[in-house]
């Protein structure tokens, strides 16, 4: 495989950089030197597999003998080794991806991230004011790295601009941003975690919950759905009325609950809310009565599912995948200043990225669409808090292959709209 550390880094062959690289490299005027050893930590902790944690581990880290040392020394470790593995990865792209502004931004930030995190490898866990300065630094990476999403978005816009419908391609960004999304999530998860339960306070609003978890996390609650309502209220001045129905077949009639991060669900079910509403006005938009979007939950043994029912005539079945994917849903580019900042719009990345909230904690976000009728969209998530580990992505040889192999041709046919001609092939009798 081609060495695109040497190309970019190498202190011989430098390629034209993009400003916000170059602007980096100049600020760190002082800790060049620093900043020219990255490719040399990224291999080295790239070598390391991210450890996943469970549901159970990360509220030990908040409960009452939780120590923030502990936590400090894990974290040092493991925000690099989870950096690392995926900027190895952000060097795999096709070339004309990785080389965008927006691309080289983020990596530049993923850099610029795992350097400060390196900072705190030699000094004293002991320290109060080293524990201090690195919620602060965590804090910092958190900030620098808000707008990830609609940067790389930007990026596969500019890629498409130059080479529009790339199936091969496709797939690759396929592949990456769902490896890449889920790395940023738990990347996210680590440091909000440490510093919600660090910074020395509880939450007034929601004095139970352990970080960014909440141990009894009442669904029903979340599913209320106020927020995607008025949002369809505001569009269309009238939405559909959201119907509720719990079975929880662990404790009859008891409200079900699970340890889960809210926000994750919340963000969600939003998703879902907003498509079955916009669903369900535009194709009942004669109608006085809308008909309701029908939520239900089911607790088992096993799985607590969230299914969202609604009436809105359905997606072809062949248009079902494209909704999760990151190129056909990135809109056509808006004019912007220097290239390198997103737009201000949305992106249509709501879906993908809501499936990958799912698929973080081992559960899964799927759709069952009937055209002409309605579609039904399932979460299912782990009922246990054992059963709710980390899904993480690890770069090793069989990550690498999927960055190889995708140009070859399908081994399946193409269908022929025109009918063949058979006439070649009469038999003789
Ligand atoms: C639709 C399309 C869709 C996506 C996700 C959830 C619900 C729905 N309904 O028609």
């Amino acid at each position: 495989p081609r060495s695109y550390w040497l190309l970019r880094c190498g202190s011989r062959r430098r390629l034209p950089l993009p400003a916000a690289v170059n602007r980096l490299w100049s600020e760190a005027a002082g800790s060049n030197a620093a900043l020219a050893s990255a490719p040399k930590h990224i291999e080295h902790f790239s070598k390391f597999s991210p450890s996943p944690l469970s549901m159970k581990q990360f509220l030990d880290f908040g409960s009452i003998n939780a120590c923030e040392k502990t936590s400090f020394v894990f974290l040092r470790q493991e925000l690099p080794v989870r950096l690392s593995n995926i900027l190895k990865e952000i060097n795999l792209l096709p070339d004309r991806l990785l080389a965008t502004p927006s691309v080289q931004t983020v990596q530049s930030w993923y850099i610029q991230s795992l350097m400060e995190i390196l900072e705190f490898l030699d000094k004293n866990p002991d320290d109060h004011r080293v524990l201090g300065e690195f919620v602060d630094a965590l804090v910092t990476i958190r900030n620098r790295h808000n707008d990830v999403v609609p940067t790389m978005a930007q990026g596969v816009i500019q890629y498409k601009e130059v080479f529009p419908q790339d199936v091969g391609t496709n797939q690759n960004i396929q592949y990456f941003l769902d490896r890449f999304y889920i790395s940023r999530i738990s990347i996210r998860m680590l440091i909000n975690q440490h510093t919600l339960i660090f910074d020395g306070t509880t939450n007034p609003v929601h004095p139970n919950t352990i970080g960014s978890i909440d141990p009894q996390c009442q669904v029903a609650d979340v599913v209320q759905g106020e927020a995607a309502k008025s949002l369809c209220d505001q569009y269309y001045l009238r939405s559909p009325d959201l119907v509720l129905q719990e079975i929880n077949h662990k404790k009859r009639n008891h409200p079900i609950s699970i340890v889960y991060v809210p926000s994750h669900l919340y963000h969600m079910l939003f998703e879902l809310f907003k498509n079955a509403m916009r669903a369900t006005i535009e194709t009942h938009e004669k109608r006085k009565e809308l008909p309701p979007v029908q939520v239900l939950v089911s607790l088992g043994g096993e799985d607590m599912s969230i299914k969202v029912s609604d009436t809105g005539g359905g997606v072809p079945f062949r248009r079902i995948e494209n909704l999760f994917s990151y190129m056909y849903s990135t809109a056509p580019a808006p004019q912007v200043g220097d290239g390198a900042r997103p737009p201000l719009a949305g992106f249509g990345y709501g879906l993908p990225i809501s499936r990958l909230y799912a698929k973080y904690f081992q559960g899964d976000l799927q759709l069952y669409s009937m055209e002409g009728y309605g579609t039904d969209a399932v979460i299912y998530l782990k009922a246990l808090s054992t059963d709710s580990i980390e899904r993480l992505p690890v770069y090793n040889k069989t990550a690498l292959r999927h960055y190889l192999v995708s140009h070859e041709a399908d081994d399946w046919c193409v269908p022929s709209r025109e009918p063949l001609d058979l006439s070649g092939f009469k038999s003789s009798d």
